[in-house]
């Protein structure tokens, strides 16, 4: 073949622009809709200056070499219709690099999202640590992460179960890390059991079903067996299980760790984090519907909330105990990861405040390899024995190891320190630090004697001195490792937690207990849950026996009974309604002004409205958000009927909100909807009024959450 029987499209390289004509790209230029969106840094600012300063946006496409790149659409070919030629350097390369995009997901916690922000303290903690971050006016820029616990990194975000929340202080003496979760016991006493109670409740191995779920039976078997872990899975099963979203989730450190201050003397305390806006959360239909329709949801609306300026803030706090070496307060043994100490008896006192500004730029960069690890502290902050923590202080730098492949994921930047690194350590898979000097040792004189040790007194990380209990024999079982009957004791504290709920979070309980059990396919792990059921609660236990068909057992525990604790109900206040959604029904004849009218109004309270019409595009020059095709109740937290068009998916989305306690205003033609669903326009939660009349109501019902008396009997 000759070259001038190729046709001039496979002609390889393309015919040159002449050398006067600029340059590929200047020629073409983006398209108008091709313009990037502006460009932001870590905090969430602008970053000044044009395109090409990012990372990979730069005008001319390249190899990773930096050679141009003309033609990444076609393969190097043998002729128009010939193979592919090994030659081609880029083909290879571009599916090569491809090939291995993927990292395994974490082991745990897999499935997650995170946030920038910024962490202040307000002095409160000075005189307990001389942690210099929880100083008075300390300004710390922080990363946090949440996730669930069982699913893949593909799975649903609003399924059942415990969420981690963790937060990278990257402070001045290095960075702190608070690896916590929003239920503040855990399943086991102990650091060995993990693997245990982690493959009970991941997908049962043969199948691998179910995905992201505890209703099955190795979940049931282990923690029916395992009745320490009764406590955790009454959190599991209750509200906390099913968080509205991760900006109303509370957070908590578990364990007990002990503060240094600059005198040398130590407290116990246990962290805590207060949203601000709450803690509440979905009803079982709504997390079961909103997987299917947006299985992204709690991503998406954290997301959401920040870049449209709804900041999300928590109280950070600490429940103060004194250093003794029996490690009890008011009988509750510290080093237990499976008992609280109930806000009532040691109040929660707050030390600053954490404030969630700017998503992250790229999700695999910054979310996935982030690497959080219960060793990384700071002067003032300490652990303590407690056996399960003990056990997390390996674990997390040793599946980072491999998760990240090598030891220098620190090089990373999201985990790279805000304070100098003079580790002397070297080399090793993806080192990409290109160290001067020869002296990586110590002592050294060839390098100075740099880098010095520390000093004691000031800023080295220096464990206090504690007293250690007399080794008097090496031990296996928990309630003798640690020489307390609190460990021994199963059941006080989940009854004392199912009595501090109202009438209709228990019913909640008694429903997600009927739920996962019914699910399990053995009678006798059933019936051993009904067992768990009956020595924390009687009528408890009644009810789901009735639900699954089995008799009710009789305890085999007495039932303890602890004063409750009205802070650990949901049911109380009324709270900021940053970042809530209200849908806006209008139909072709809606003015737009009466809608920009109520848009204006509910966007001066910090409400996001969205319109929702038969159709996309606009109507008297409002943009449409939802059509009936892509809306689902579930989205919003209150719905504004401006208009009422006849339409079934209309009729569900007002039934589903009435069922689900959302806020329901009615404005003109949109009363005619509630009247068609046969809703009574005097119910709590729901509104018919004019706008401004109806906008107001639905602010406050929003304030509460949900029109709880419409749904609950007691509330
Ligand atoms: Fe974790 N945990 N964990 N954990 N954990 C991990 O570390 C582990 C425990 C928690 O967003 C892993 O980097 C052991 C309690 C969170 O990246 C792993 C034990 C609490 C996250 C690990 C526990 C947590 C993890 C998996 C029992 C609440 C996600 C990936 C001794 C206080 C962090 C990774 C993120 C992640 C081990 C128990 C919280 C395997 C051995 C208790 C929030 O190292």
């Amino acid at each position: 073949m000759t070259d001038h029987d190729i046709p001039s499209e496979f002609t390889h390289p393309p015919t040159p622009p002449d050398e006067d004509a600029a340059t590929p790209c200047e020629q073409a230029g983006p398209a108008p809709d091709q313009q990037g969106p502006a460009l932001r840094g870590p905090t969430g600012a602008p970053i000044p200056g044009d395109a090409s300063v990012r990372a990979q946006q730069g005008p001319r496409l390249t190899t990773p070499q930096g050679a141009g790149v003309a033609d990444t659409d076609h393969a190097l070919k043998a002729g128009p219709r010939g193979p592919t030629l090994l030659q081609d350097f880029h083909l290879r390369e571009k599916i090569t690099h491809f090939d291995h995009e993927r990292i395994p997901e974490r082991a745990v916690h897999a499935r997650g999202t995170a946030a920038h922000g910024v962490f202040v303290a307000n002095g409160a903690a000075a005189s307990l640590t001389r942690a210099k971050f929880l100083a008075a006016d300390a300004r710390t820029p922080v990363f946090v992460r949440f996730s669930t616990v069982l699913g893949s990194r593909g799975s649903a975000d609003t399924v059942r179960d415990t969420r981690g929340f963790a937060v990278k202080f990257y402070t001045g003496e290095g960075v702190y890390d608070l690896v916590g979760n929003n239920i503040p016991v855990f399943f086991i006493q102990e650091a060995i059991k993990f693997p245990d109670v982690i493959h009970a409740g991941k997908p049962e191995p043969d199948r691998e079903i179910p995905q992201a779920q505890s209703a099955h039976d190795t979940f049931w078997d282990f923690v029916t067996l395992h009745t320490e872990a009764t406590a955790h899975t009454f959190w599991n099963m209750s509200d906390r299980g099913l968080p509205r979203s991760y900006r109303m989730m509370e957070g908590f450190g578990v364990h007990t760790y002990r503060l240094v201050a600059e005198d040398g003397t130590t407290s116990l305390v246990k962290f805590h984090w207060k949203p601000r806006l709450g803690v509440h959360s979905m009803l079982w239909e709504e997390t079961q519907m909103t997987a299917g329709f947006d299985p992204d949801f709690h991503r998406r609306d954290l997301a959401d909330a920040i870049e449209a300026g709804f900041a999300p803030e928590w109280d950070f706090g600490v429940q103060v105990f004194p250093d003794t070496p029996e490690h009890l307060f008011e009988g509750i043994d510290l080093l237990d990861p499976t008992k609280i100490v109930p806000e009532e008896l040691a109040p929660v006192q707050t030390i600053g405040t954490l404030r969630l500004t700017a998503n992250p730029e790229n999700f695999f960069a910054e979310t996935e390899q982030v690497a959080f690890c219960p060793t990384h502290l700071v002067p003032g902050i300490e652990v303590t024995d407690d056996p399960l923590l003990q056990g997390r202080l390996f674990s997390y730098l040793d599946t980072q190891i491999s998760r990240l492949g090598g030891p220098n994921f620190t090089q990373l930047p999201i985990n790279t320190p805000h304070a100098d690194v003079n580790d002397l350590f070297r080399d090793g898979m993806h080192q990409s630090a290109v160290h001067p000097g020869v002296a990586a040792y110590k002592p050294n004189s060839l390098g100075g004697g740099c880098p010095y040790a520390a000093s004691f007194a000031g800023e080295a990380y220096v464990e206090s001195p504690t007293p250690i209990p007399p080794p008097t024999a090496k031990l296996r079982t928990s309630a003798n490792s640690v020489g307390s009957v609190s460990f021994a004791d199963h059941y006080s504290q989940p009854r004392m937690f199912y009595r501090s709920l109202t009438t209709g979070e228990q019913q909640h309980l008694a429903d997600a207990f009927s739920f996962e059990l019914g699910k399990c396919q053995s009678e006798a792990i059933q019936r051993r849950g009904l067992q768990m059921l009956v020595n924390v609660d009687d009528g408890l236990a009644d009810y789901v026996a009735g639900q699954l068909g089995l008799d009710k057992p009789a305890p085999n525990s007495d039932n303890v009974d602890l004063a409750p604790s009205p802070a650990l109900s949901q049911r109380h206040g009324s709270f900021p309604v940053d970042g809530r959604t209200v849908a806006l029904l209008i139909d072709d004849t809606t003015s737009g002004d009466a809608v920009r009218e109520v848009s204006t109004a509910l966007e001066e309270a910090r409400v996001r409205p969205m319109v929702v019409a038969a159709h996309g595009g606009t109507i008297d020059g409002v943009p449409v958000a939802r059509s009936f095709a892509t809306m689902r109740s579930v989205e919003f937290d209150g719905v504004l009927l401006l208009a009422g068009p006849a339409d079934p998916r209309v009729d569900l989305l007002v039934e589903e909100m009435w069922r689900h306690g959302k806020a329901i205003g009615a404005v003109g033609t949109g009363a005619s909807v509630l009247e068609r669903a046969g809703i009574d326009a005097d119910a709590p939660g729901v509104t018919v009024a004019d706008a401004t009349t109806v906008t107001g109501t639905l602010l406050t019902d929003l304030s509460e959450h949900r029109a709880w008396a419409r749904i609950e009997a007691d509330a």
